[in-house]
């Protein structure tokens, strides 16, 4: 997966006209949104088709999927068929709940995120305990796409050792989290940026700058 400019943008807008809005005055350097519940529960989820009409980029529907097998299908279906080119699926659930979340990315031809550990503090106290075998569980089931966090350096570290250098790692929490764009691209392909970008009172100069930042 190639990621235009490295950034992903999190687009969790809740009306439909913010996100287009948004989306529609940084588009010429990102060519890849993350739509996920903000978004989804205020307007829909034909949300996700009417961004990626209108900007034909690629849609990464972040829904942490993390229910038994059965749902977990009917979830990643639903998403998929919305238009979705990939989704986000939490590990700790266990391998049976993100296999049917694999079957159905293979069905539709679109691609599944294994979350590791999270960026919020709060994220310590029980999956960093489980982050790393979920790594390992996404390697062993041949995963090629993760999520870990910005905010925890040494953590995305780890994960990355784990998961291998032919992974694609995406990663949260720069910005407003505290993570460093430069730091975290050190350990990641991508990162994904929300309210810096669309809290901005000039969202394509908030982009501009990070892209500026990250060029070395
Ligand atoms: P900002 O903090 O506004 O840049 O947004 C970060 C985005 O990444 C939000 O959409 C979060 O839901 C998401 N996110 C995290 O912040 N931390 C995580 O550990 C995982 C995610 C995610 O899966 O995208």
């Amino acid at each position: 997966m190639e990621v235009k400019n490295r950034i992903i943008l999190a687009l969790d807008l809740q009306t439909i006209g913010e996100a287009i809005e948004v989306a529609g005055s940084v588009i010429e350097y990102v060519d890849t949104i993350k739509i996920g519940y903000p978004l989804v529960l205020a307007e829909g989820l034909e949300s996700i088709s009417k961004v990626k009409d209108e900007f034909d980029c690629r849609i990464i529907a972040d829904f942490k999927v993390a229910d038994i097998p059965e749902t977990n299908s009917k979830i990643a279906d639903l998403t998929f068929k919305a238009g979705a080119d990939a989704i986000i699926v939490h590990g700790f659930v266990g391998g049976d709940s993100l296999q049917a979340c694999l079957y159905s990315s293979e069905k539709y031809g679109g691609d599944v995120f294994l979350l590791t550990e999270m960026s919020h503090p709060g994220a310590s106290r029980f999956l960093r305990n489980a982050a790393e075998e979920i790594a390992q569980m996404g390697v062993e089931m041949g995963l090629e796409n993760y999520v870990a966090p910005s905010t925890k350096l040494n953590r995305l570290k780890k994960i990355r050792s784990i998961v291998g250098s032919n992974s694609f790692i995406i990663s949260p929490g720069v910005g407003v989290q505290g993570g460093d764009p430069v730091k975290t691209l050190e350990f990641a392909d991508a990162i994904i940026v929300g309210r810096s970008i669309y809290s901005s009172k000039d969202p394509e100069n908030a982009v501009k700058s990070i892209i500026n930042s990250i060029k070395f």
